[in-house]
């Protein structure tokens, strides 16, 4: 008999989400402490502490009203973050769907800055309605070890990180937060129904993102496995000991110092989805793609589900008795979830899937 989600779940003997570090429970009053709380253990132990919002200026570099046959309109923006330390710009390519009434927005923090892309179907996403923003996110900060260009070279440059100074992926996830303070003043653009979106190493990015700005009205998780949204106690695949020896920069460098013992971690992954709460948040899954173990992705939504029970609220709806097989999606709470045949990869059918949970809960 294989074993039921919720002994499945026990045996993973998960950190306390509504407890306060002093073991005090958490009520639905104090759940807005606890978040904080649960921010800055995860600032100090993963991503590392983000810095403040900065003032950011968009400029315009060209305009084409007739994309995609004039359904919709593509800005090329030059993006400009004006930090304490100094100016950093990165091209943000902007889709609004020609009409008349102002549309939900998908940040999309991308691989490539190509558009279309093989993970981005830009006239599918138009035609659901939704305008887009899409960023290569190596324009923000280099995916690589290098501290000294872009975001890394204003806020770290050649020094050594100390142990909860930020990662790439801190990086990143501030950069779509800025892009978002700007869409807040785009006409045609409805940014109280804000999502981000990415996959991989950049689906963390985006949950990252999500669970700290409060304005993000939906989080998205493509795939992001270890370092995202997959419980890390018995998870299969990738492990912190592994992610943190070949993609040390990614988090901060206290990360590293949970690989021998994932049990010492103060916190698990479904801490991550919980502070998205009450607001939308989605994990997707590839059946095929162990490495970032789809088991442990889904654990993750059913075990973050309790900060929305809390508050009121219905998580993973509904939580079924057994793991989900393959092609399987759960719409109906405010946690979404779907895993889908196939490999490691931001498909077509990730993309639908998503955009049906938003048009029914956005
Ligand atoms: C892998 C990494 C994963 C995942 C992936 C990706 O090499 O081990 O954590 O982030 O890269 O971003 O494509």
């Amino acid at each position: 008999m294989p074993k039921t989600v919720s002994e499945l779940l026990q045996a993973r003997d998960l950190p306390e989400l509504l407890r306060f570090a002093d073991g005090t429970p958490v009520t639905k009053d104090r759940w807005g402490e606890r978040r904080r709380e649960i921010l800055g253990i995860l600032q100090e132990n993963i991503y590392g502490v983000t810095p403040p919002p900065c003032p950011v200026e968009a400029e315009i570099t060209a305009t084409n009203e007739r994309y995609c046959a004039g359904k919709v309109r593509h800005d090329t923006v030059r993006f400009t973050l004006h930090m304490p330390e100094g100016d950093h710009s990165f091209p943000l390519q902007l889709f609004r769907p020609a009409k008349a009434e102002p549309s939900p927005v998908i940040i999309h923090i991308c691989f490539r800055p190509d558009y279309p892309d093989r993970y981005t179907p830009i006239e599918e996403i138009t035609d659901h309605g939704f305008a887009l923003a899409m960023f290569d996110y190596r324009d923000v900060a280099s995916d690589d070890g290098d501290f000294t260009n872009g975001l890394g070279a204003l806020t770290v440059g050649n020094r050594e990180r100390r142990p909860n100074e930020w990662g790439k992926i801190g990086m990143w996830a501030y950069a779509a937060s800025r892009v978002l303070d700007w869409l807040e003043t785009v006409s045609g653009v409805d940014a109280s129904r804000a999502v981000v979106t990415g996959h991989s190493r950049l689906g963390k990015t985006a949950l990252w993102c999500a669970a700290q700005d409060e304005r993000v009205a939906c989080g998205i998780s493509n795939d992001s496995g270890c370092g995202g949204a997959a419980i890390e106690r018995g998870k299969v695949g990738e492990t912190v000991a592994r992610i943190t020896t070949v993609f040390p920069y990614w988090f901060c460098p206290r990360y590293a110092s949970y690989s021998d013992d994932v049990t010492r971690l103060p916190f698990d992954h479904h801490f991550i989805s919980a502070c998205v709460a009450p607001r939308l948040c989605y994990i997707a899954s590839a059946e095929e793609d162990l490495w970032a173990d789809p088991a442990s992705e889904f654990l993750a939504a059913v075990a973050a589900s309790d900060a929305y029970a809390l508050l009121g609220e219905t998580g993973l709806s509904p939580v079924p008795e057994h793991l989900p097989i393959a092609p399987q999606h759960f719409h109906d709470g405010k946690i979404g979830y779907h895993v889908r045949r196939g490999l490691h990869y931001y498909d077509r059918e990730d993309w639908l899937e998503q955009m049906a949970f938003l048009e029914k809960h956005l």
